[in-house]
């Protein structure tokens, strides 16, 4: 069974096949992960993403990580919190989604996501939580994915995510 695991750092420095961006749909860098991403990353990650024209809401697409010790980064764009009627519940799933389906297509078998959309715009961290772990579990089965990590920049987002996936008795399962 694939290894779901939530744990605290820089998602620039994790050794696994694919990183995800949470960035804007200009795909040009941004701050929060996005800019630290594209600092560790290298210029040239800019110009490989300039090539993209762009990203939708809710869709992912993929880049070599560069001077990062990842593979890839899938840039996602995440849903702004608008209140929660603008469907932002399915945008955020629709992420998880579309990263889990360029995981497949690049023969990724571990991948780090950060709690996208919880920064700048502003999700309610217990259900973006909830939404990355479900989606997750949704797409991991035949996926050839063996580890899914969960990024977290502080400690509450970490107790979150712990407390999801052990209640989902996903946590740290070989
Ligand atoms: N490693 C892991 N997680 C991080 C890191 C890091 N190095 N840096 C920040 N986080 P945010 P969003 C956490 O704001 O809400 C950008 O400007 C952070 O603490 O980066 O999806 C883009 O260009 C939070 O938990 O992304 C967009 O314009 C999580 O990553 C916009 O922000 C997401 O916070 C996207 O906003």
């Amino acid at each position: 069974m694939a290894e779901l695991t939530a744990l605290r750092g820089d998602i620039t420095r994790f050794h696994v096949d694919a990183i995800v961006n949470a960035a804007n749909t200009s795909l040009l860098g941004g701050g929060g992960v996005d800019g630290a991403i594209h600092r560790a990353a290298g210029p040239e990650l800019l110009e490989a993403c300039r090539k993209l024209n762009g990203c939708l809401t809710g869709d992912a697409k993929a880049t070599p990580a560069f001077h990062l010790p990842a593979k890839w980064i899938f840039h996602t764009v995440g849903p702004v919190w608008q209140g929660g009627g603008h469907k932002e519940f399915e945008l955020l799933a629709s992420c998880y989604r579309r990263c889990m389906e360029l995981a497949m297509q690049h023969q990724v078998r571990s991948i780090a996501f950060p709690a996208i959309s919880t920064g700048v715009y502003g999700f309610p961290l217990q259900s973006a939580a909830k939404i990355a772990v479900t989606t997750v579990k949704n797409y991991i089965g035949g996926s050839g994915i063996d580890v899914v990590k969960f990024v977290c920049f502080d400690d509450r987002t970490l107790s979150t995510y712990e407390q999801l996936l052990a209640d989902s008795g996903m946590a740290n399962e070989p």
